[in-house]
């Protein structure tokens, strides 16, 4: 047999010809050859437009993703479908609008599997296309069918939805069970010791959050008061498993190892790994090799490390002579918040940096920061550096990815938009529905179109705008980006046009 990088070359050289004789409009066509390189979804949490220095943050400094940025397309409107996780991770795993499904809410750690073992996959389309198939990381997508018992094997899960192998956390970071998940085994329990879960009430004798302030090394703020791990008090309750509760600080640090891992093992064949990071979430715990460096107090360190990971994680490809043949995605499920329930001093050392790049809102919220996020694609030596003002979705990458890899499926939201993620055109996707909590808003060209809602316009908790009001709100966001002039009552015909568009859209 061919050497893989000969094999890989020969492809490699093949797509660009073939890419290259392409008129940019002519997007319906699926590739003539069968162009497999790797690809890798490098996907944050809660990381805001603003808080990567290739964006334009000058408190930050994020230079590996800067590397991929201005070595690859940067997107300045690229969107999460969602403002929160788990829609978010909806969306960009199954091509279909998380509004679509009720089910696709802030999940506890207890929650369902919410992707039907039926449902379309990206990990499973390209696995038919011949793709190993990996996720290390944040899953956040439910697991088994109700009553977990995390001492057997936890089913179904990533598993049962495309990937062949996973290595992840449940749910969040702040949320039990506070334990790493290998295909459905939690890594490392101890038999003896089996774990128990309620997101309902305490276990008998165990401290929580909210009785032993004194065992506590992080403040809640708002939630987070049930059980202790590590000193930080979390959302559910647990008890038992102490040999298998992961060590928060070692967080990054372990799944970066289970990621390089991954790529060493199965780089022989084309793979698609989605290596689903935990930072910027909350509870923050940088390695102390990153405490302090960012001068912004944790959740500046956390980016810190996010940046270092990746970097170390680029560096895996491209010593294992693999760089070249990888397609790298990197976007965020949801854009940035400060305060999301601990006293962390995210918002006191802020001091001039702005999360979400001067877009208004943020994690929760219908304005623009809640879902306008970081994204970028790098293919070394295939993706030619360039800045794309092409309105994409994650939501796009399941056809997208099809179409690259000669696969014909496709999905009713998901567009087929492989030129915009390779650069090539600055054709994106003319609307696009946004959500929160099952609210949804109309982006179309430089529009906005925000319905109206009933609810509160502020969440307190953690100080964020949520775009809600009682009235229509229509903003450009081109003369607008800040969505401070509501154009809602001096534009009645664009509102007009916008209102019928969103109507037809969400078919209602
Ligand atoms: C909220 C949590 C918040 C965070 C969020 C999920 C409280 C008061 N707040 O309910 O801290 O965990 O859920 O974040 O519990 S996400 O990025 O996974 O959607
Ligand atoms: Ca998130």
């Amino acid at each position: 047999t061919k050497p893989t990088f000969l094999k890989c070359s020969i492809l490699m050289i093949t797509f660009a010809l073939s890419v290259s004789c392409k008129n940019e409009n002519k997007q319906e066509e699926p590739q003539k050859t069968d162009t497999k390189p790797n690809i890798v979804f490098i996907y944050l949490d809660d990381l805001g437009y603003g808080d990567i220095s290739a964006n334009g943050a000058t408190e930050i400094s994020t230079p590996n993703i800067d590397k991929l940025a201005n070595g690859g397309v940067r997107f300045t409107n690229g969107y999460a479908t969602s403002a929160t996780c788990t829609p978010s991770r909806f969306g960009i795993l199954t091509g279909i609008y998380p509004w679509r499904n009720k089910d696709a809410a802030i999940l506890p750690g207890t929650a369902p599997l919410i992707i039907s073992t039926e449902q379309k996959t990206v990990p499973k389309m390209l696995k038919q296309q011949g793709y190993q198939t990996g996720i290390v990381g944040k899953w956040h997508l439910g697991l088994g069918r109700g009553n977990v018992n995390w001492n057997e094997r936890v089913s179904p899960g990533p598993n049962e939805v495309g990937f062949e192998e996973s290595y992840i956390m449940a749910a969040t970071q702040d949320r039990v069970p506070t334990v790493y998940i290998r295909n459905g085994h939690v890594d490392g329990l101890d038999p003896n010791d089996p774990i128990e879960i309620s997101y309902k009430t305490n276990f008998e004798g165990q401290p929580t959050g909210k009785d032993n302030p004194e065992l506590l090394t992080m403040k809640w703020h708002h939630g987070h008061n049930n059980s202790i791990v590590n000193g930080i008090p979390r959302i559910g309750y647990m008890k038992g498993g102490e040999a298998a509760k992961w060590n928060d600080v070692d967080m990054a640090d372990h799944f970066l190892k289970e990621a390089q891992t991954y790529v060493k093992k199965h780089k022989e064949n084309p793979f698609f790994l989605y290596y689903a990071l935990q930072q910027p979430h909350v509870p923050r715990t940088p390695h102390p090799r990153f405490v302090g460096k960012s001068g912004m107090g944790p959740r500046g360190d956390v980016i810190l490390e996010a940046d270092w990971v990746i970097g170390e994680f680029i560096k895996t490809l491209n010593e294992e002579g693999i760089l070249e043949n990888t397609l790298i995605v990197l976007s965020s499920d949801n854009g940035p918040v400060l305060n999301d329930g601990y006293y962390d001093d995210a918002v006191e050392k802020l001091g001039n940096h702005t999360p979400s790049g001067g877009l208004r809102g943020g994690k929760y919220s219908l304005f623009d920061a809640g879902t306008h996020v970081p994204f970028i694609t790098y293919w070394k030596g295939t993706i030619e550096p360039t800045v794309s003002n092409a309105i994409v979705c994650q939501l796009d990458l399941f056809s997208s990815l099809a179409h690259l890899t000669g696969s014909t499926a496709k999905t009713n939201d998901s567009e087929q938009l492989l030129n915009a993620f390779l650069g090539k055109s600055n054709q994106g996707r003319k609307n696009l529905i946004l959500e929160t909590g099952q609210k949804t808003a109309l982006r179309s060209g430089d529009w906005v179109l925000i319905p109206p809602y009933e609810g509160k316009p502020i969440n307190k908790q953690v100080n964020i705008e949520l775009g809600i009001s009682s009235e229509y709100q229509l903003y450009n966001l081109k003369e607008d980006r800040a969505q401070k002039n509501d154009l809602a009552n001096t534009n009645k015909e664009k509102l007009a046009e916008l209102t019928a568009t969103y109507h037809k859209l969400r078919g209602k």
